[in-house]
């Protein structure tokens, strides 16, 4: 998704997934081998826990976690998609507090905990579709962010939700530097409606985890699952209900190129490039690598077309 990249800077969204692959398949051997070393840090995460199947759920087939964690984007911590993984870890992610302000009837800055208290986790396997033409399917555990919306109680003025991620060089190697690949702080939005839809969650974990791995977001992120990834915010410090339709990070930087709502959409391209279909992690690389038909809505219309009824999609991208 980077747009202007000088030539001293990795060329992430460029790389091929056939190199991605095979530096993968490298590591699995080398895992192999190291096995025994790793089991520490697996006994480190939290332990797995069940949690009740969720109608919204997919029964497809789930990516590796091992891929979901290291082939990440978060430009904080650099463009590359093995930067996260790599430099995301010393993140410190306790104490964390997210301020809920703006058109609101009871503001609050809450702790995690603060949050987590009334809410009750869940499962949720959701398909995750990039704008760049990969996707995956992760199986976040979180709860509805309507939940938490109503806590606060917007005022019948607030017409959309901005999302505002960390802001904190001293750990945030993207955010330190000459060249600094986005304006800080990351920002997102959602109409109120499409926040208040109960397909758009918080995530806290996945894979069965309370926890979420630092490069995907922790220890609180959104996930759209109807929108091009890069809606689902990571790490999120501040969360305004506004009037108007606030400004977000990537429509900022390219306009044409990226839309406040970035539905998914297999009809309508991106300027540079097709949307009609997708690379799924894990599914076959290089010249055997499959694409698979990309779904309107990311194959979610069922539930979301209708907060989109009469609206010109391909105007509205
Ligand atoms: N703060 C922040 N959030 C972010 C991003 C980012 O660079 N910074 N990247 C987005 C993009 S482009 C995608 S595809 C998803 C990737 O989420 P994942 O790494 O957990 O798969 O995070 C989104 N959230
Ligand atoms: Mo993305």
């Amino acid at each position: 998704m980077l747009i202007r990249r000088p030539p001293d800077i990795p060329p992430s969204e460029i790389t091929p997934h056939s190199v991605y692959l095979r530096r993968r398949e490298l590591l699995a051997g080398l895992a192999g081998l190291a096995a025994f070393s790793t089991l520490p840090s697996l006994a480190a995460r939290a332990a797995p826990t069940a949690f009740a199947k969720n109608p919204f759920s997919t029964d497809e087939t789930v990516t590796r976690r091992e891929d979901a964690t290291s082939y990440n984007n978060f430009y904080e911590f650099g463009t590359d998609k093995a930067d996260p993984a790599a430099n995301a870890g010393p993140l410190t992610t306790t104490p964390w507090s997210v301020s809920i302000d703006g058109l609101v009837a009871k503001p609050a800055t809450l702790t995690l905990e603060d949050i987590l208290k009334p809410v009750t986790l869940e499962e949720r396997i959701y398909r995750l579709r990039c704008v760049e033409g990969w996707s995956m399917v992760i199986p976040w555990v979180g709860f509805p962010l309507a939940d938490l919306l109503r806590r606060v109680e917007p005022l019948g003025s607030a017409k959309y939700v901005a999302f505002e991620t960390l802001v904190r060089p001293a750990e945030m190697p993207g955010q330190r530097g000459l060249f600094q690949p986005l304006p800080w702080p990351y920002r997102e939005g959602l109409r109120l409606d499409e926040a208040m839809h109960p397909l758009a969650i918080l995530a806290t974990g996945m894979y069965g985890e309370s926890r979420l791995p630092n490069q995907n977001g922790a220890p609180l992120r959104l996930v759209v699952p109807w929108k091009y990834g890069f809606k689902s915010i990571k790490s999120i410090v501040r969360i305004s209900l506004v009037e108007t339709q606030p400004p977000t990070t990537w429509k900022a930087l390219a306009d044409e190129e990226y839309g406040f709502y970035s539905n998914v959409n297999p009809e309508v391209d991106h300027p540079r490039w097709s949307q009609a279909t997708e690379r799924r992690i894990g599914e076959g690389s290089g010249l055997f690598a499959k694409r698979r038909p990309t779904l309107m809505f990311n194959g979610y219309g069922e539930q979301v077309a209708q907060l989109y009824a009469g609206m010109d999609l391909r105007a509205n991208y």
